[in-house]
């Protein structure tokens, strides 16, 4: 039987490799597989819990579905919409925030993490944000949901929130209690200036990650300069847990080849980094160039975007505005 599958990438500019190795990636084998209903969510509302120029905003919805474009995702095969035009996800989130509790909230590390020292100062949305990705998912009796490794926590709070609607209500399997599909290995793709960190959008440093849209010489240039120790580079396979800028780049070029990391070790064992790393940025280049180079173009192809995400509401919303219907009916409103 085939899948459901829902996923969602924030339109917060910047999207970069980790989104790319992470979950885009993933979403197009998965589109691939004509068994799978796909939906593919750009999810704006999620994005203003951080501030948002709303110009920048506006034109980062169009290059995120840009994005899904180029790397693979046929919009024929699958629906793209933008989460705020579909308002059954913010009222879900409001009644599921009901089912929520706060004590599961509060051991969300991403929230920890990007509220930082100052959580007074954080916005609730940003506090509340696993809420509305809960609804994203459980509107649309999603059955998989493809993310990167930083998002099984707040899917594990998904399926919490779903369990206990159902049981509260005592409708059982009202809600699908969804599956994350989360990559075996390198579900987490790290920052090339410190490999402890995630390669992130909002990292300050742009030489921090490979962006989608950057060109060959940036490509060449951020490998050149990203971070590693000063040895050689590994032996064996157990060195990497105590190396984690060689771990890092050694995963990414097994993701982008599909070679085992075995077989990389062995090729490069003792070697110094430079000669890795000129590997490295020739299959970056070879996998980036071609989506980057279509991002552009699709840029240019303003009212095309537009109609890919005026078609995939008018589809998201008949099925979500079904879902929440039924919703109101069993809380009784
Ligand atoms: N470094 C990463 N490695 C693997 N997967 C990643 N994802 C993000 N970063 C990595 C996955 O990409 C999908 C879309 O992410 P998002 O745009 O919704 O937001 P995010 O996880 O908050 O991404 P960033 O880059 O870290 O943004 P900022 O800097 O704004 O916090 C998700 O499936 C995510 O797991």
């Amino acid at each position: 039987m085939g899948k459901k599958i829902f996923s969602g990438v924030q339109p917060t500019g910047n999207l970069h490799l980790g989104n790319y190795l992470g979950a885009i990636k993933n979403f197009v084998e998965l589109n691939n597989d004509n068994e799978n209903d796909c939906i593919f969510c750009v999810v704006d509302l999620h994005a203003i819990t951080i501030n948002q120029d709303p110009k920048e905003l506006r034109n980062n919805i169009r290059e995120t579905v840009a994005t899904f474009i180029a790397s693979g995702i046929d919009a024929e095969k699958s629906i793209i919409f933008n989460q705020s035009q579909v308002s059954a996800h913010s009222e879900a989130a409001w009644i599921l925030s009901c089912t929520a509790r706060m004590g599961w909230l509060n051991r969300m590390t991403q929230f920890k993490e990007k509220a930082g020292k100052d959580k007074e100062k954080a916005s609730i949305g940003l506090y509340s944000y696993p809420v509305l990705m809960a609804a994203d998912i459980l509107l649309y009796d999603s059955t998989h949901v493809p993310v990167g490794d930083d998002q099984k926590q707040h899917l594990e709070l998904c399926r919490d929130i779903a369990q206990k609607f159902n049981n509260d209500f005592n409708v059982n399997d009202f809600f699908k209690i969804p599956e994350p599909l989360i990559q075996k290995e390198f579900s987490r793709i790290m920052s090339l200036k410190d490999g402890l960190k995630k390669m992130s959008k909002s990292e300050l440093s742009d030489l921090s990650r490979i962006n989608l849209t950057d060109e060959k010489d940036q490509i060449i240039n951020k490998i050149k300069k990203a971070k590693t120790d000063p040895l050689p580079m590994p032996s064996n396979i157990d060195e990497l847990e105590k190396r984690p800028e060689a771990k890092n780049l050694i995963g990414i070029y097994s993701s982008l080849t599909g070679l085992k990391l075995e077989k990389i070790i062995k090729d490069f064992s003792g070697k110094n980094f430079s000669e890795f790393k000129e590997n490295l940025s020739q299959a970056l280049v070879d996998k980036i160039n071609p989506i980057s180079v279509e991002i552009k173009k699709l840029l240019n192809e303003k009212n095309y975007l537009d109609k890919i995400l005026s078609e995939g509401c008018k589809k998201a919303n008949d099925i979500a505005s079904r879902k929440i219907k039924k919703i109101h009916e069993i809380v009784g409103f």
